[in-house]
């Protein structure tokens, strides 16, 4: 297996309490390198259109008004099967769900302050990777 990229989102619930280093803690701990990290705020726009794809379900609209509510913390994450590997890492999206040591069985508030977000596949990493990061941003 190749080495692989993927999209990591450290969501507002987890910068509001600090847990922007703790977070980082258990990826690094799993063997992915941060090789691309940035603080930012998400206008409505920006986070509208990453969440596109759940345009229709009942949860979109305090979803985007959630994921513009205060500061993220994008990221791109490298290893070996970074985007599997990442998914195991964040737990299942409902954090009553999710396994022990996962971020989000540690950290996640509810099933939609559920402190990280992850590509699914590694067409939608390099999607989501393009729409927060220039390549110049992203030193391997
Ligand atoms: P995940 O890939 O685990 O982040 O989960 P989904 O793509 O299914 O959902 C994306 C985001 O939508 C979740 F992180 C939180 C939000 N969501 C809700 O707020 N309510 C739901 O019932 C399902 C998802």
């Amino acid at each position: 297996m190749a080495v692989e990229r993927t999209f990591s989102i450290i969501k507002p619930d987890a910068t509001a309490r600090n847990l922007t280093g703790a977070v980082n803690a258990v990826i690094e701990k799993a063997g992915l390198r941060i090789v691309a990290q940035k603080r930012v705020k998400w206008t409505q726009q920006q986070a509208e259109k990453f969440y596109e794809v759940h345009k229709e379900r009942p949860f979109y609209g305090d979803l985007v008004k959630f994921m513009t509510s205060g500061p993220i913390v994008v990221q791109v994450l490298e290893g070996e099967n970074a985007v599997k590997k990442y998914r195991e890492v964040m737990g299942a999206t409902d954090p009553a769900k999710a396994d022990a040591g996962t971020v989000r069985k540690q950290f996640a508030e509810s099933i939609e302050r559920n402190s990280v977000h992850g590509s699914d596949s590694p067409d939608n990493a390099n999607i989501e990777i393009g729409l927060n990061f220039k390549p110049e941003e992203i030193v391997g």
